[in-house]
């Protein structure tokens, strides 16, 4: 994340990092402030064996589209709602040029951003998969519940 301020937000990436036993590391690293650490970071993260790299950043959010300038890795960026409801780092972040492509979640995203991941990691990794499908068919189930509940509110011209 680009400030610890982004905390709030990409504490909900983490949460679910945590909740599918994903090792993930946490960091603040600042395109602007702090651009030498970005590049180190960015540069040595494949060889580290980083697989996926979220990063959330608010403003003129430049930090996902500069580490996807340096590493291989997929990149998904979470624009977050520093200023101007988000709109200035979602547009940040999502206009990346051809070649250099960011997968961006909505403002705020932090939590979809750590679901992508999860999907991306799956692809190789059968235990995981494992998990999320459990979470996912909790998700469903909730749902059936829901409409369960709805089937019980009664109106004279509510026909199901
Ligand atoms: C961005 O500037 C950060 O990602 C944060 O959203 C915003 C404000 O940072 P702080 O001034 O709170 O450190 O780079």
């Amino acid at each position: 994340m680009g400030s610890t301020s982004d905390l709030p937000v990409m504490k909900k990436a983490a949460d679910f990092l945590n909740s599918m036993e994903v090792p993930f590391e946490m960091l603040a690293l600042s395109a602007h402030r702090t651009p030498e650490e970005v590049a180190d970071f960015a540069r040595n993260a494949a060889p580290r064996g980083v697989k996926v790299i979220i990063a959330g950043a608010g403003m003129a959010a430049a930090l996902p589209g500069v580490i996807a300038a340096i590493t291989p890795l997929p990149v998904i960026g979470v624009p977050l709602s520093a200023t101007l409801q988000g709109t200035d780092a979602l547009y940040s972040i999502v206009q990346m040029p051809p070649a250099i492509p960011v997968a961006t979640v909505g403002i705020d995203g932090a939590m979809n951003a750590a679901v992508l991941a999860v999907r991306m990691l799956s692809l190789s990794d059968e235990a995981l998969a494992a998990r999320y499908n459990g979470w996912t068919a909790e998700l469903n189930g909730k749902i059936v519940k829901a409409n369960e509940a709805l089937s019980e509110i009664k109106y004279d011209f509510k026909t199901n």
